[in-house]
């Protein structure tokens, strides 16, 4: 089965709504005068809370085929809890995606670390795809544990899902490593990550499942790298993190995976 890759550009916290604003008009034009083929690829970026209406506007007023999303999500729907943001709310904003279970959320935010299930259950409810994030560290690396490691918790998540709410997981394999550094994981390791991780959804459901799951890379993706991270047969695409606040670079690894 053939799977669209995905593209998503997961800008942390970078840019105020008039520097995302710019750099959403300059890249749909970029995409545009390339005669990117959206069809072939989906293009997204994931901004800030505070970006997202002014990147609805944008892509709504210009009809543009760029989809975007959150990068963090409340487990409750409303209520006093001061500073959360509800799925609900993320979604009436035209969101297509929520990343869950970032490693930065998880060492900087431990509370998100302890109800990954329930964040995905409430992206899933509001309509959305949540870009679930898993990865070993540097540490799980060396003692050989790594598989077991990336794959035991896309297993913590899935034990609790129907099959048709897995269909929709976005699984992002980040090695903790791997993020930010420079140290891009191997195109085979990245596959023997990725593989591992779609046998273990095969056996929990079905092979359909399985080849239904976008599994993308993330951690040091450039323009560089990209194309053969890309070949290989379980890599689906990438969530790029620092290269993706270079609408030259976020554009030339959109053109990579198209
Ligand atoms: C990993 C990645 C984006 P970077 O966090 O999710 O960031 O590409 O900077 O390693």
């Amino acid at each position: 089965m053939a799977r669209k890759p995905l593209v998503a550009g997961n800008w942390k916290m970078n840019f105020d709504h008039l520097e995302a604003t710019y750099f959403v008009q300059k890249l749909a034009w970029m995409l545009r005068d390339a005669h990117f083929d959206y069809r072939k690829c989906e293009v997204a970026l994931l901004p800030s809370f505070t970006s997202l209406r002014s990147v609805q506007v944008l892509v709504e007023a210009d009809n543009l085929h760029l989809k975007y999303g959150a990068q963090a999500v409340s487990v409750t729907s409303q209520g006093a809890f001061t500073g959360d943001v509800s799925a609900d709310m993320i979604a009436h904003l035209g969101c297509s995606y929520v990343i869950v279970g970032h490693s930065e959320r998880r060492k900087y935010h431990p509370k998100d670390d302890a109800n990954i299930v329930d964040q995905v259950r409430a992206v899933l409810a509001a309509g959305m795809q949540p870009i679930l994030c898993v990865g070993e560290s540097f540490e799980e690396r060396r003692q050989g544990i790594e598989l077991e490691f990336a794959v035991g918790q896309v297993h913590d998540v899935t034990r609790d899902l129907s099959e048709d709410e897995t269909k929709q997981l976005i699984i992002g394999y980040e090695p903790v490593w791997a993020i930010g550094s420079g140290m891009v994981a191997t195109p085979e390791s990245a596959q023997d990550a990725a593989r591992a991780i779609r046998d273990h959804i095969r056996l929990t459901f079905d092979t359909h499942v399985a080849q239904s799951v976008r599994i993308i890379y993330g951690g040091s993706v450039t323009s560089k790298n990209a194309a053969q991270l890309l070949s290989e047969p379980d890599v689906d695409g990438f969530l790029v993190g620092g290269a993706s606040l270079d609408v030259n670079e976020f554009t030339n690894i959109a053109r990579i995976a198209e």
